[in-house]
């Protein structure tokens, strides 16, 4: 399994899976979840009405993943999970690990081979870019040896800054 990064758009990127930095009522925002929601279509906010009217009433929890179709973007599923907002008194670091993990072994269970990943919870939930680029790569490290089907995990980074705080966290994690 390689990890690579690069700098864009994540509703561009041709994948398998692209993961959706979304919030738990599953029925859009801003960031990264608006733009995967208006460039894929209605499909995906239908099923996830559905998911809502299901399995997660309640909304989907922090830390949790759940898949839908990709509607019309270059992807087959749209895997959607929840960071946590950032807090200063509650470390909630288990927290975002479990979005990259939770994420990474659905897109495992559906059979997907790559697999593309917003910089989860260092936008409107205000998480430090490099605590969170340090958590997503070495939540990958550490998952990696249950991942048969994913071959490729890709973070796509939004800006200049993104990238070079997951360069750097990259090298030093060994992933
Ligand atoms: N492609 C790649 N990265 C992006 C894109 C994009 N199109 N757009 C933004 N980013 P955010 P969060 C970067 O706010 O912090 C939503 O309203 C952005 O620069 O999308 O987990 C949801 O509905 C940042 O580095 O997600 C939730 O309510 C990163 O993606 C809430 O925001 C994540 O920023 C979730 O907040």
């Amino acid at each position: 399994m390689t990890v690579t990064l690069v700098r864009g758009d994540i509703t561009e990127q041709a994948v398998d899976a692209v993961v959706n930095a979304a919030n738990s009522s599953l029925l859009g925002g801003g960031g990264v979840d608006g733009a995967i929601h208006r460039r894929g279509g209605p499909a995906i906010l239908e099923e996830c009405r559905a998911l809502r009217a299901s399995r997660y009433r309640g909304g989907l929890p922090a830390g949790e993943a759940v898949a839908t179709t990709a509607g019309r973007l270059p992807a087959r599923w749209v895997i959607h999970t929840v960071g946590p907002v950032h807090s200063l008194s509650e470390d909630r670091s288990h927290l975002l690990a479990s979005c990259y993990r939770s994420s990474l072994l659905l897109a495992e269970e559906l059979g997907a081979r790559s697999v593309a990943f917003p910089a989860i919870s260092t936008g409107v939930y205000r998480w430090p870019l490099d605590d969170g680029a340090r958590i997503a790569l070495t939540t990958v490290r550490d998952t990696r040896s249950r991942l048969e089907q994913v071959k490729e995990v890709r973070f796509v980074l939004f800006d200049s800054t993104a990238y070079a705080h997951f360069e750097r966290a990259l090298r030093e994690s060994g992933a």
